[in-house]
């Protein structure tokens, strides 16, 4: 199909291409001979253009347009109820050779995959209309940003993607001839579950997206290219692409020190990146400073630091458990030009509401499924993995630093993840590659983020396991390769936030208090603290953490950084069995870090 030609009843610039760039025209052109839209819109990044597509989706009910006066700006949409969350057995690393996906990813030759699509995109757009949606990932133009394009027939996508990356004309200016960038198509086609597939070929640099139309598997500048692609590209150029979120924590001197996260799905990196100093903290001049919340993009810079930068333009944060005292950032985030997907439409108001916002239930309105709700019932009323789209600039606590081309220098490395017991509330790593154990060895309960069972204990190494575009052990090869390459190494830490007494409530507060921890691990990065030696690494010894203004007992922090011999006995166990998956792919310092662990625990 020749684009140019296209029967249009839309405006002339609409269907015009934006670009004379060959690449990027032949490959829309053979996309679109497959799936047949009716008509191609080239998004230009213009608020006219937006308010059309906004108002056309309003029409078919794909967006519904919440109040102007308590929400400007904003909007609702309802997934298929089958389409909630991303679907792990379903994404695919299509690379040549099955031994570079490794164990931890689901494989298929790329030749066969892309044939087994064929089929499921051959008509999928037939009635409707393809966007082009030309976007940056990272500051448009800076050395750093990579471009995309994602063609897709969902208008909920166009508006997702705007406010997640950075869309428009001037993305295809700064590509000009080049035919470097990341190829994406998604089509929602019939949201046939049992043809729902997410697909990357990244000796290609293209993914494509079918059958779905749930956020992180259709807004594919997020994990399927930030991640996937980008961990892949980074491995190849000497770069990381990680899943953290980058937090900056002014202190009363005014300086502001960097640390970098990696937790699992829905395990609190959104919370910790926009957190709110205990009171005690902000009184003697304390703040914290958001530069991201989901992905980090790390480089070694001229000085010899590890800096990162944050290649997203906003949040796809969890709605459930986002309130006044939790997060007020993110939730103020949400008070302006925010899409929700999947919440309570409350229709006393026309706003919304989930589960933790508030302890008062609208008497008056709709599920996430748009059924008329009765919270005394004891339904949720919210999917548990209901997410709002929020931009970032409209965040209270965005850090300068998010629009600096350079990204900000990281002196911790944080991992994390959610374990009732096991991992104490913190500890240090003894060095680099100890380091790399730690986030190698990351264990946490599953979560409502991805389809299938919740609170099952797995292993997720640095958060990356449904992230990482190639074989986890090259990946465990190529952290040790920065190490070498890193003048001055941030320090590696673990955390937990989730440890729960016997009823199963957890022990520590949390959240803001968060950053109390924090603040040891930045003193322990900058020499500015003592620690205890431990068999797993370095534990805070006691009164290290401030528990100024906390009501905490000093048995409950010693019960928090217990480190329990015979559960880490087992965990031993455990991990020697998930290493042996990687074969003689496994790093052999790992494998000696590991029987380190073994030893100190005798
Ligand atoms: P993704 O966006 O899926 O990657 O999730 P995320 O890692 O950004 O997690 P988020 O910050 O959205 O938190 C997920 C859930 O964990 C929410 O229900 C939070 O309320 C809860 N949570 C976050 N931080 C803490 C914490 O410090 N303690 C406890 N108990 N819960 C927390
Ligand atoms: C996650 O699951 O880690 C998310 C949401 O941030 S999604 O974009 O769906 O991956
Ligand atoms: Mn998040």
């Amino acid at each position: 199909m020749d684009i140019l030609r296209i029967d249009d009843s839309r405006e002339e610039t609409e269907k015009m291409p934006l670009t004379k760039n060959k690449a990027v025209l032949s490959w829309i052109d053979e996309m679109a001979a497959m799936t047949r839209p009716d008509r191609m819109e080239w998004i230009d990044g213009s608020e006219e253009q937006l308010e059309k597509l906004r108002a056309a989706a309003c029409g078919t009910g794909e967006l519904y347009r919440l109040s102007e006066e308590k929400l400007p700006g904003c909007y609702l949409h309802r997934t298929a109820v089958n389409d909630v969350a991303r679907v792990e057995h379903r994404t695919f690393i299509c690379c040549r050779r099955q031994e570079d996906a490794g164990p931890t990813n689901n494989w298929m030759a790329p030749q066969e995959m892309y044939a087994k699509l064929k089929k499921l995109y051959a008509g999928s757009m037939e009635g409707r209309t393809m966007y082009v949606i030309p976007y940056s990932m990272g500051i448009v133009g800076s050395p750093f940003a990579k471009y995309g394009i994602e063609l897709t027939d969902s208008i909920y996508v166009v508006m997702n993607m705007v406010i997640m990356t950075r869309v428009g004309t001037e993305v295809l200016d700064a590509l000009g001839d080049s035919g470097d960038f990341v190829r994406g198509l998604h089509s929602k086609a019939q949201l046939d579950e049992e043809n729902r597939y997410i697909c990357h070929f990244p000796e290609d640099n293209t993914i494509m997206s079918v059958n779905s139309g749930y956020g992180g598997n259709v807004l594919l500048g997020k994990k399927c290219f930030a991640l996937r692609i980008a961990s892949f590209l980074g491995r190849n150029e000497g770069w990381m692409a990680e899943h953290m979120l980058i937090l900056g924590v002014e202190n009363p001197k005014g300086e502001v020190r960097y640390i970098a996260a990696a937790f699992p799905s829905a395990c609190g990196k959104t919370n910790l990146a926009m957190l709110i100093p205990p009171e005690i903290y902000a009184k003697k001049g304390y703040k914290a400073w958001c530069v991201g919340d989901d992905i980090a993009w790390l480089r070694v810079g001229p000085d010899g630091r590890l800096w990162a930068v944050n290649p997203e333009n906003g949040f796809f944060g969890v709605a459930p458990g986002t309130n006044e005292k939790s997060n007020p950032n993110a939730l103020a985030s949400t008070r302006r030009n925010t899409i929700f997907t999947n919440v309570v439409h409350n229709l006393e108001d026309n706003t919304v509401w989930w589960e933790g916002l508030n302890k008062t239930p609208p008497e008056h309105a709709l599920d996430w499924k748009g059924q008329p709700w009765d919270a005394s019932l004891g339904t949720k009323g919210a999917h548990p993995n209901s997410r709002f789209t929020a931009p970032a600039s409209g965040c209270p606590c965005l850090s300068h630093e998010f629009y600096n081309p350079q990204g900000v220098p990281i002196s911790a490395i944080v991992f994390g993840g959610r374990r009732a017991k096991t991992a104490p509330l913190v500890y240090q790593s003894r060095s680099w590659r100890h380091g790399v154990f730690v986030g190698s060895v990351m264990a946490s309960e599953t979560t409502a983020a991805a389809s299938g069972a919740v609170g099952v204990v797995r292993r997720d190494p640095m958060a990356m396991l449904p992230f990482c575009g190639y074989h986890m052990g090259d990946y465990w090869q190529h952290w040790l390769d920065m190490g070498e390459k890193i003048g001055q190494k941030p320090k590696i830490f673990n955390v937990n936030w989730f440890r729960t007494d016997d009823k199963g409530d957890f022990i520590w507060p949390g959240f803001g208090d968060n950053l109390r921890v924090i603040e040891w691990i930045l003193a322990r990065a900058f020499d500015e603290a003592d620690a205890a030696g431990s068999p797993i690494g370095f534990l805070p010894k006691p009164g290290d953490i401030n528990l100024e203004g906390l009501d905490l007992a000093p048995e409950t922090m010693e019960e928090l950084l217990r480190v329990d011999p015979a559960l880490w006995r087992a965990e031993v166990d455990n991990i020697r069995e998930f290493y042996g998956k990687f074969g003689d792919k496994l790093p052999r310092e790992l494998a000696e870090e590991l029987e380190t662990l073994s030893k100190n625990l005798q």
